[in-house]
């Protein structure tokens, strides 16, 4: 069985976006792809936070989908957030292509992403490795540009 999701990215400024997720089975990775437009040219951190609440904009979704209460890293790391996904890209037309595979993110089960909040930040995040405490906690990824709930897509 294929569960998939979807995510609409909003924001008070110009960036905004579009994210679909697919997860083949119980346990099998989660693909991500979509876009996300007006963004500068670079690397912006992109997560999942913690709750699906936007009443007050990005804000209000809290930090960083943490359920087995790690420190911040990248997605590769044995040990991160489980929503950590790092960074992605935007190119001279600030468009950012999506096209992740992430084996720590579910769509199903206890620690289901579904109902939580997609984030992309104004900066890079430093994956962990910037070498102060915020590096440890957010990556130093700088404000949230757009947000949006993550929902059962048909
Ligand atoms: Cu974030
Ligand atoms: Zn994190």
């Amino acid at each position: 069985m294929v569960v998939k999701a979807v995510c609409v990215l909003k924001g008070a400024g110009e960036t905004s976006g579009t994210v679909y997720f697919e997860q083949e089975g119980d346990s099998g990775p989660v693909k991500l792809t979509g876009e996300i437009s007006g963004l500068t040219p670079g690397e912006h951190g992109f997560h999942v936070h913690a709750f699906g609440d936007n009443t007050n904009g990005c804000t209000s979704a809290g930090p960083h989908f943490n359920p087995h209460n790690k420190t911040h890293a990248g997605p590769n790391d044995a040990d991160r957030h489980v929503g950590d996904l790092g960074n992605v890209t935007a190119d001279g037309s600030n468009v950012a292509k999506i096209e992740i595979t992430d084996k720590m993110l579910s769509l199903n089960g206890p620690y289901s992403i579904i109902g939580r909040t997609m984030v992309i930040h104004e900066k890079q995040d430093d994956l962990g490795r910037g070498g102060n405490e915020e590096s440890k906690k957010t990556g130093n990824a700088g404000a949230r540009l757009a947000c949006g709930v993550i929902g059962i897509a048909q």
